[in-house]
């Protein structure tokens, strides 16, 4: 009976596990894609800097900004340093979910609502 409970227990957190992590894969993805904005599979600086100073504008005053990433130029910089790899001036998928899956903080930095939640 114990075992029982057990292994169910056990079989809901996995499949809680396993949710969280296709929402997390869904997430990188369409941030990935949201990014990507003339959709050739990898982010260039340009782009970043387009979406990241639209951010700005949007978070606004709303969320404290840590500090080193005032401004939109400096957080792009910041985020192609970490995962650009290959230094090559743009971030492939494979570099952007690398990226995220080693350093939780670029991937809450390049979160949309980064701060707000
Ligand atoms: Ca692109
Ligand atoms: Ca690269």
């Amino acid at each position: 009976m114990m075992n029982s409970i057990y292994v169910q227990d056990y079989y809901t957190f996995e499949c809680d596990i396993w949710l969280v992590l296709i929402c997390i894969f869904l997430l990188m993805v369409g941030a990935f894609m949201l990014y990507d904005i003339d959709g050739d599979g990898y982010i260039s600086r340009e782009e970043m800097m387009r979406v990241v100073s639209a951010m700005y504008r949007m978070i606004g005053n709303m969320v404290p900004l840590p500090v080193g990433e005032e401004t939109p130029e400096k957080r792009v910089n910041k985020i192609f340093e970490l995962v650009d790899t290959d230094q090559d001036g743009r971030i492939s998928f494979r570099e952007f979910k690398e990226g995220c899956r080693n350093d939780p903080s670029i991937a809450q930095g390049i979160a949309l609502y980064d701060g707000m939640v």
